[in-house]
């Protein structure tokens, strides 16, 4: 398909993308950037940040990551490499550097940036592009890659990926492909040489990329939800739950770990608005077809949001924010997902 080339580690980019890749870091080493990735960031997203920053470092360019706040899913990373990320609140208005954005192209996952007038430089992104994208000067987007982490590590010249790039990267793929468990030849031999660079092996990387929670913290989780219902669908279950914890995926990714097939959970945020995390299982969404952007949609869709406010995400998990009650989101998430599943058999 794409060219291959000794000058990179993989080819999940082709000679176009990189072409603009090195456009778009050639104004960012000249101007600076903000290198941003979707709300509630995950290794993949915080990785490929990293790895951009640490090439703009290079070249002597301002780069900072600005991200949402984190959940403890990225700490283990974020502490082995040192990531420093800021609050959009911590960015003056006056500062026109541009945006760099990675692992979306969604304006509804990037709430932060949304009252930004900076320059749109880049996006590098491996998700389903919907009708309201974003719209860079440079779009590199790839939705055969499993991961943005791979698609950087066939964008970055691989004389320039050095042990640190190499890891975040390498947590980058593993944290999107669920261990590797569905990735194809072209995804592992990327994180092998990433690995190889990094020297790092597989257990170390998926310790990153997988952190187990303290049972304190499991405990605490628990303790916020306030409400949980279930539905049994061809075999599959569908769960709904509410939380008093303002990031509803972290509960999200604990139900899912009990086997239900799809999970959404809502978080009240004020003013009749939800966030609500979904989750399908990763089996479930690769292999089977269902998929938690598409059930993401479709309950907006069903709740009365607009076009451009419909969430999005990887199959697998996606977010939304919807305005409307826990009823109408629970019902409404019920009959999505049992649509996700229905069309899902269809096509097998
Ligand atoms: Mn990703």
């Amino acid at each position: 398909m794409h060219a291959r080339s000794d000058r990179y580690l993989g080819n999940m980019a082709g000679p176009a993308s990189r072409s603009r890749f090195a456009n778009a870091m050639k104004i960012a080493s000249e101007h600076g950037a903000l290198i941003t990735t979707h709300d509630v960031p995950d290794c993949d997203g915080l990785g490929t940040a990293f790895a951009v920053q640490r090439v703009l470092f290079r070249r002597n360019a301002q780069a900072d990551i600005i991200t949402g706040p984190h959940i403890h899913l990225t700490d283990p990373l974020v502490e082995r490499l040192g990531i420093k990320t800021k609050r959009w609140s911590e960015i003056p208005e006056t500062d026109s550097r541009p945006i760099i954005v990675v692992d979306t192209n969604t304006p509804a996952l990037l709430n932060g940036m949304s009252s930004r007038k900076n320059q749109l430089l880049m996006v590098i992104d491996h998700h389903r592009v919907g009708k309201t994208v974003l719209k860079p000067l440079f779009m590199i987007d790839n939705q055969s890659a499993i991961s943005a982490s791979e698609i950087a590590a066939s964008l970055i010249e691989k004389r320039a990926i050095d042990k640190q790039i190499a890891l975040a990267l390498a947590v980058g793929v593993a944290s999107d492909s669920e261990r590797l468990n569905d990735a194809d030849v072209g995804t592992l031999s990327i994180f092998e040489s990433l690995l190889r660079i990094a020297g790092a092996n597989k257990k170390e990387v998926d310790a990153l990329a997988y952190p187990d929670l303290p049972p304190a913290m499991v405990a605490a989780i628990l303790e916020e939800m306030t409400h949980v219902e279930s539905a049994l669908y061809r075999d599959m279950v569908i769960a709904v739950a509410a939380s008093r914890l303002e990031n509803p995926a972290i509960l999200a990714n604990e139900i899912r770990d009990m086997k239900a097939t799809i999970v959404a959970v809502l978080s009240e945020q004020g003013g009749g608005w939800h966030r609500v995390s979904f989750r399908v299982r990763f089996k479930d969404a690769h292999s089977g077809g269902v998929h938690a952007n598409d059930i993401a949609r479709m309950t907006s869709e069903i709740c009365g949001m607009p076009e451009n406010m419909r969430g999005g995400g990887h199959i697998d998990k996606a977010g939304a924010m919807i305005h409307a009650t826990y009823r109408e989101i629970a019902d409404a998430v019920f009959a999505a997902a049992r649509e996700a599943i229905g069309q899902a058999a269809g096509k097998q």
